[in-house]
């Protein structure tokens, strides 16, 4: 092997091992969660005004990228929504068209985030927040947001490899 290729696969090494590093300690601390703008908010040409406001909310955007679920994905995902009457519905909105996955940060992120997204049910959310905003119902109701330190690491992790955090 030559020394510019060993170099490169040190440095390539070097690199995974620090991003495995910066996911534990984020992880550590609870204070990232993990978002998800729905598919019909997207295709209404929300997203830079949901992300605006995530931002000007004070969370860092640690990871973001734009995909299309698959079925598959999507009921992993939802899984613990298996035996709720609306699952099957869920699945199939989740997946008609691409979604925007995002890791936010911030002290008490999951709590706050809830806050700033508003109530399941936009007729409920507050004033302010991202469902009363753009929300179109109950179903599509704009975004995801964690509800737990626990499920904001397991749904971070379920889309985003340590290489792509930042
Ligand atoms: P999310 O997980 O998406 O942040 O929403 P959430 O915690 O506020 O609400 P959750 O009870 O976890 O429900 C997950 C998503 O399922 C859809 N839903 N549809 N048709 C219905 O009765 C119904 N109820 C819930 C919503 O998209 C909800 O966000
Ligand atoms: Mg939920």
């Amino acid at each position: 092997m030559s020394i510019s290729k060993l170099e490169g696969e040190m440095i390539d090494h070097e690199n995974k091992m620090m991003a495995q590093f910066k996911k534990e300690r984020q992880e550590k601390i609870g204070n990232i969660t993990f978002t998800m703008i729905k598919p019909e908010a997207v295709a209404a040409g929300n997203t830079g005004a949901i992300l605006n406001k995530i931002e000007g909310a004070g969370f860092r955007i640690v990871a973001l990228k734009k995909v299309h679920l698959s079925k598959e994905k999507a009921s992993e995902f939802y899984a613990v929504h298996s035996e709720r009457p609306f699952y099957g519905e869920l699945v199939d909105y989740m997946c008609e068209s691409p979604i925007i996955a995002a890791i936010l940060e911030k002290d008490n992120a999951v709590l706050d985030f809830r806050t700033l997204i508003g109530a399941t049910n936009p007729s409920d959310a507050a004033q302010g927040t991202i469902r009363a905003e753009f929300a179109e119902s109950l179903a599509k109701n704009a975004v995801h947001g964690s509800d737990s330190d626990e499920n904001a690491n397991i749904e971070a992790d379920f889309h985003f490899s340590a290489e792509e955090r930042f």
